[in-house]
């Protein structure tokens, strides 16, 4: 029996496109963690999440959060949220939509004057998208009590060092090291699929089972600067050669991981800087990051031991230094909480919207909160699977099933 807590789908669509529209007007829809435009995103928010009469804070993480008390105190947190962050011309949807059908359930909440047993929080996670001091998920690492000490030390290109970028956008990084919650008794998050299996299958929504662990390496090779024309082949020591050759690496070793039907595999080298940058300069230094998935340890552990040997080795083929080979994050693979996503499969059952299992080869808030609460992803569809892109597209009907699918299993976890 469906608890027909009735979603304004205009309202949330609305919402969701005036958020989008706070993006770098010549990249859309670019809004990046501790820019400018961020800021502006999350004063929107703010003002959002107390119109509809959410206590709102920021805590020590740097995350926006909006509170609706409960009418019993011992029963901790419901909780609700993603990020509104995006990377570098991404989509309208990614993050957002999360945040936003979390505040339009608290929304539909204060209209009709409900007060769960349990308290509700909105929140908008700092810093999904890997930042521009190459961390992601920084809010809910934060909340996770996972932030390392080391990661607080990393710069930006700015030099702006991350702990002061935090504390800028409202954290309170000195008390970070007791953020770690221990209230939240059910996190949900809503989530564009950001793939085809919804779509190709024609299915209302997606339950997910499991969040891929992620790795992200940086690896510096450092040589000598020379001139292009006069410096012979054999004197040269070329910092990207080393670098051209791991990225061939990288992909002939995912393809072969891969092949092995062992479970899903694959690595990405999108950041690439070679200095001094001069077309008749040899480089004297290239920087790579590598972001390699799988939802299989051993598989990913065995990618990093061959990455470490090869590019040693490569380094010293082209007579250049590994300057810096350091493991910038790792997560192991989560899995989503089996009670929730029974919930959530009966939701989707009593609202009459077809739902199946389905794993998630994006990273998520969610995984972080899967440390310290029981935790669950509800995916929608995208349109032909595509995200990080201004392509991306999302049905407003979409976003309203998947809103009231939560929103039901939200009312049936207050009541167990
Ligand atoms: O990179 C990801 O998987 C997510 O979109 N942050
Ligand atoms: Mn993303
Ligand atoms: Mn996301
Ligand atoms: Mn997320």
């Amino acid at each position: 029996m469906a608890s027909n807590l009735p979603i304004d789908g205009a309202r949330l669509w609305d919402d969701l496109m005036q958020l989008a529209a706070i993006t770098e007007p010549d990249k859309p829809y670019t809004r990046r963690s501790f820019s400018p435009l961020f800021d502006e995103g999350r004063a929107w928010l703010r003002r959002r999440f107390e119109e509809a009469g959410l206590a709102t804070r920021i805590d020590a993480a740097g995350n926006l959060i909006g509170r609706r008390d409960g009418s019993d105190p011992s029963l901790g947190t419901i909780m609700i949220g993603s990020h509104s962050d995006t990377v570098p011309s991404g989509g309208r949807f990614d993050g957002i939509a999360g945040v936003l059908t979390a505040l339009e359930i608290a929304r539909s909440l204060a209209d009709r004057g409900v007060m769960l047993r349990h308290a509700i929080e909105v929140v908008d996670f700092l810093a999904e998208e890997p930042s521009e001091f190459g961390l992601s998920c920084i809010g809910s690492r934060g909340m996770a009590g996972a932030m390392e000490a080391r990661m607080l030390g990393y710069n930006d290109p700015s030099g702006e060092v991350l702990a002061h970028a935090i504390d800028r956008v409202g954290g309170k990084v000195s008390s970070l090291t007791n953020a770690r919650r221990s209230d939240i008794a059910a996190f949900f998050e809503l989530h564009i699929e950001q793939g085809l299996v919804l779509q190709d299958s024609r299915i209302d929504v997606g339950i997910v089972t499991a969040i891929v662990g992620i790795t992200r390496v940086e690896i510096v090779f450092r040589g000598a600067a020379d001139h292009a024309g006069t410096t012979p082949m054999h004197l040269r020591r070329d910092a990207f050669t080393p670098a051209a050759k791991t990225a061939v690496f990288v992909d002939g070793i995912a393809r072969e991981l891969v092949a092995r039907g062992e479970g899903h595999f694959v690595a990405t080298i999108g950041i690439v800087s070679v200095a001094p940058g001069a077309s008749n300069v040899v480089p004297q230094e290239a920087r790579i990051v590598i972001d390699a998935r799988s939802e299989n340890r051993t598989l990913m552990d065995e990618f990093l031991a061959r990455l470490d040997a090869e590019t040693a080795q490569f380094a010293v083929d082209s007579s250049t230094e590994r300057a810096v080979f350091e493991h910038l994050s790792d997560t192991s693979p989560t899995a989503c909480d089996s009670g929730l996503r029974e919930l959530l499969r009966d939701s989707a059952n009593a609202l009459g919207f077809s739902s199946t299992d389905i794993a998630s080869g994006a990273g998520h808030d969610a995984a972080f909160v899967a440390r310290i609460a029981p935790a669950a992803m509800l995916f929608i569809p995208c349109r032909d699977g595509k995200s990080h892109a201004p392509e991306e597209w999302a049905e407003p009907d979409a976003l309203a099933a998947g809103t009231a699918v939560i929103a039901d299993a939200v009312m049936r976890f207050d009541r167990m």
